[in-house]
């Protein structure tokens, strides 16, 4: 018997982006455990994880490249065919659609099945630059949020997760890291025994919520106005810091004008969080020092998603803590470094640069909002829209037009897979080479390629090479090895990058799990920020020029811009959330039965008032509507959401569901800043079901 260990990494969309070991005996993976000696994932990994070889080898794997053989959607049927017979049909619908319409009217459309630099990060950029395919926008996810911490401290510098030792009071805020960043949580609970206060902002009591020492349940949408008020309050009691604002922040005197509109008793109104709490929280922020802010994209998924994520960052600049340890704001570490650009696109020989098409926009991108040239071959990888994306009935609507030709480089047969022409089999993280850095912390980790790929499955680097063959691309930066690929990438990047001294691909693939070379840096410590003037910017012009928005915080009224279907009135709507599943991350292992079993059957959280008035009662079915589309869910009758919010999981597969999902009704209008998606910016309808309208899936 041949055994061996392997480095792994998890590929999978969460900040913690853990490092693991591949056993592998005779050829096949037998364990995947954590590694003990990555500084974040310290020996375990999370619910969906721990099991990886069930997803590796689940018995839905799709193995072999196959055509399609009936009408589009759900399962078609299908025909298997060989690599060669899929590339090449791919290769010549796509010459005569560049010869009919140029090559915009191909669009890829990419997210986050894995985050790997190779898998991900090089495979949406090369070979589509060459191609001058459209360009995707990728604003699903954080890109609001992005872009106000860019615009206000001028990158993500976020606070390292055991920095939170320090901090005397955590906010965590818009976040439920118990779910999403599990990591965190053991330096939570450490910091919490050392007396550091907890306190969760979130409309609904999230688990992360059940073990803080206070929970705050704004209205969805409001922590802007939440936020100014704290510094509304902060500043009239003189607790703030008029000498670092002076020196270190842009506006600080018009944010003071500005802040007079936000009284108290006004944030109370508009928040429906109680005035003195208000007060309250503000005065242990600005005392309790260091005051650690945690937040993540979940707080910038609806209408007011930037100016809310400009506020909340304000608050470290008016109590002069940026800079201090265990204080500021604990966001992402995603501008410790940048890839190098020219690496990464390789833009040498290619055509100019395609149109932007937002990925928030696909249904309307693939039915009415682009004729020149309309979207005329999609291409899907590391993504699976029709459940995840928002507005699906829009996008399924796009997805069934006869002359759109579609491919789908998939794991599984997924719910948008099923409205594909050829579906590709991928690899999975087991079977391919990749390097990671985690959003959440400063490591950077190899994932060698533990075992062959399965049958005829193959990485998104590799199919992507054989489609730059197939279409007469011979750039070499098209036909690198991965590992070539990373080693470039590095090399290129520490020209630039001192972070990365002293890190090579040798060094990666000998230990694994490498902390960049930061010295265990406070973030902002020596008080200068990546922004033009060098400063906090808490005016910022630029966001003015760029997109329109007002240069300081501020909060408006952003409905979901839908009204309400027939027979519905305006004053009946609730709120929808759908945040993260504990078990799944977005749709990826939503299939997988046992972690459905344990998330329970899609469910809405209701408040007991909104219940009562509606004649729902635990357990009944009920239908959940507006103007964009309804699906069915099981209700539980619970004070864990506030009047008038309710709250349903993101991730469960429309076919195994009753063909349909949340984002059936989820807007596929765009934040303030930036494309940003809003998903919690979701009017909805809530009513029992009849009899005629049940669904025997939720009957469990
Ligand atoms: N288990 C699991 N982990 C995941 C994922 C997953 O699907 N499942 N997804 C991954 C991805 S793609 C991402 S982007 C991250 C997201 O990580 P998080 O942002 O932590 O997760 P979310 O559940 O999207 O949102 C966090 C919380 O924001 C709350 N929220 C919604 N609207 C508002 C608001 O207006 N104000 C306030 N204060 N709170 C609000 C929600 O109720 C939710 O509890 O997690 C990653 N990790
Ligand atoms: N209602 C609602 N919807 C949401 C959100 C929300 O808050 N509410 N959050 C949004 C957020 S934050 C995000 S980031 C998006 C995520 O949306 P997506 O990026 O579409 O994520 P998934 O749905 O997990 O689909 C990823 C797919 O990639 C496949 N995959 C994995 N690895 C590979 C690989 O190596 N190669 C290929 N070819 N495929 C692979 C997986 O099998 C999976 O089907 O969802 C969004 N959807
Ligand atoms: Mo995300």
């Amino acid at each position: 018997m041949t055994a061996q260990n392997v480095f792994s990494v998890c590929p999978h969309d969460c900040p913690d982006t853990c490092g693991a070991i591949t056993r592998v005996e005779d050829g096949r993976a037998v364990a995947f455990t954590a590694n003990p000696e990555h500084a974040v994932t310290r020996g375990w990994l999370c619910a969906k994880v721990n099991d990886y070889l069930a997803h590796a080898y689940h018995p839905d794997r799709l193995r072999h490249p196959l055509r399609r053989t009936g009408p589009k959607g759900g399962d078609p049927g299908w025909t298997r065919i060989s690599w060669e017979e899929a590339l090449a049909e791919i290769a010549s619908r796509w010459k005569t659609i560049i010869e009919r319409h140029g090559a915009e009217a191909i669009l890829p459309y990419s997210y986050s099945g894995t985050l790997g630099l190779v898998q991900m990060s090089v495979c949406n950029t090369r070979f589509w630059n060459r191609l001058g395919a459209s360009r995707l926008i990728r604003a699903i996810c954080g890109s609001a949020c992005e872009f106000a911490v860019g615009a206000t401290l001028g990158g993500r510098r976020g606070v390292p997760y055991h920095h939170i030792l320090d901090s005397e009071q955590l906010i965590i805020w818009g976040a439920n890291p118990v779910s999403t960043g599990p990591h965190l949580m053991p330096f939570v609970r450490q910091a919490r025994r050392r007396g550091c206060e907890i306190v969760v902002i979130d409309p609904r009591r999230s688990r992360t919520a059940r073990g803080a020492d206070l929970h705050i349940a704004p209205r969805p949408g409001t922590d802007a106005a939440l936020a100014l008020g704290m510094a509304k309050v902060i500043v009239d009691e003189g607790l703030h810091d008029e000498a670092w604002l002076e020196t270190h922040s842009v506006g600080w005197q018009q944010l003071k004008v500005r802040l007079d509109e936000y009284p108290p008793h006004r944030a109370a109104d508009i928040t429906g969080v109680d005035a003195e709490l208000i007060a309250g929280l503000a005065r242990r922020y600005a005392t309790r020092k260091p005051s650690l802010i945690k937040f993540a994209d979940g707080v910038n998924r609806n209408r007011n998603g930037g100016q809310t994520v400009r506020a909340i960052c304000a608050l470290p600049a008016i109590t002069g803590q940026y800079g201090t340890r265990g204080a500021g704001v604990c966001y992402s570490t995603s501008d410790y470094f940048n890839w190098d650009h020219a690496a990464l696109h390789h833009r040498e020989d290619c055509p100019p640069p395609g149109r932007k098409v937002n990925m928030n926009r696909l249904g309307a991108a693939l039915t009415d909002e682009l004729d020149d040239p309309p979207v005329m071959s999609l291409y899907v990888f590391g993504a699976n829209p029709v459940a995840s994306s928002p507005n699906a009935a829009r996008i399924v609507k796009g997805l069934e037009r006869d002359d759109l030709f579609t491919v789908v480089h998939e794991l599984f047969m997924t719910d948008t897979a099923g409205y594909a022409d050829i579906v590709l089999p991928a690899t999975s993280q087991l079977e391919h080479t990749d390097l990671h850095r985690g959003y959440g912390h400063t490591m950077l980790a190899y994932n060698a390629a533990a075992v062959p790929p399965l049958d005829e499955c193959k990485s998104n680097w590799e199919t992507l090479g054989l489609l730059a063959t197939a279409m007469g691309f011979d750039d070499p930066g098209l036909h690198q090895q991965p590992d070539e690929v990373i080693d470039e990438m590095i090399t290129a990047t520490a020209r630039h990058a001192p972070e990365l001294e002293g890190i090579t691909l040798e060094r990666l693939q000998r230990e694994g799990a490498v902390s960049l070379s930061l010295d265990d840096e406070v973030p902002y410590a020596d008080l200068s920020f990546g922004t033009a003037s060098g400063k906090v910017e808490l005016y910022c012009e630029s966001l003015a020029e760029r997109f329109g928005l007002d240069p300081l915080p501020g909060w408006t009224e952003s409905p979901d811009v839908e009204p309400p279907p027939q027979d519905c009135r305006p004053e009946d709507a609730l709120a929808l959330l759908s945040p993260a599943a504990h078990h799944f991350v977005s749709s990826s292992f939503a299939n997988h039965d046992e972690l459905v079993r344990r998330e329970g059957v899609p469910s809405l959280q209701i408040n007991p008032q909104d219940a009562a008035t509606r004649g729902i009662e635990i357990g009944d079915q009920v239908v959940v509507e507006n103007r964009r589309g309804w699906f069915r869910l099981k209700a539980q009758v619970s004070d864990d959401v506030i009047p008038g919010v309710a709250v349903t999981y993101k991730g469960y597969w429309a076919k195994h569901h009753g063909g349909r999902n949340v984002n059936w009704t989820t807007p596929d209008t765009l934040a303030d800043l930036a494309g940003q998606s809003t998903f919690h910016t979701n009017r909805v309808w809530v009513r029992k079901c009849d009899g005629r309208g049940l669904n025997p899936d939720l009957e469990q």
